[in-house]
């Protein structure tokens, strides 16, 4: 059955984003969609990434770290609340069940560039790389979209693929 539940997974993701999942990378059970991020202002310390990840495989995983030439250092954060104040938390790992899914995306979990060396620029990309516990490490191209943007754009521009 779970391969059925797979497929039509897929088409219902061929059907809403189209083009968008040339942007898609596997690894092994993994699959991470549309990594992106918001663009930010030229003297801005810290930028977030924002992305979904899938896993077919009956064994879960975890992200437990990333990395990118564009920051110092990169964090996995969440967001909590304080006392009625949004406050942002390092987490060790962000956990992906077997056969599920998690998204990362404004308000919630989200990577953490810190010490950006250069601006992030709308409708520019630079890479990321993800390494999870037990599928190992990726490198995936980040689309920079406008500093409002709530969720990945649906274009597909970016025509890159590690
Ligand atoms: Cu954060």
């Amino acid at each position: 059955m779970s391969v059925v539940r797979v497929t039509a997974a897929v088409l219902a993701a061929l059907v809403l984003t189209g083009p968008a999942l040339a942007h898609d990378v596997k690894l092994g059970a993994l699959e991470i969609q549309h990594p992106w991020a918001r663009a930010t202002a030229p003297s801005a310390p810290t930028g977030a990434v924002y992305l979904a990840l899938g896993n077919d495989s009956q064994q879960a995983d975890r992200l437990v770290s990333a990395a990118s030439p564009v920051a110092g250092k990169v964090e996995l954060h969440t967001h909590l609340m304080d006392n009625g104040t949004a406050m942002m938390r390092e987490v060790k790992a962000i956990d992906l069940p077997s056969e599920g899914s998690v998204t990362l995306a404004p308000g919630g979990l989200h990577i953490m560039l810190i010490g950006l060396k250069e601006p992030l620029v709308k409708g520019k990309t630079f890479p990321l790389t993800l390494t999870f516990e037990t599928a190992g490490s990726v490198t995936v191209e980040v689309a920079i979209q406008g500093p409002g943007a709530m969720a990945p754009e649906e274009e597909g521009k970016s025509d890159h693929q590690p």
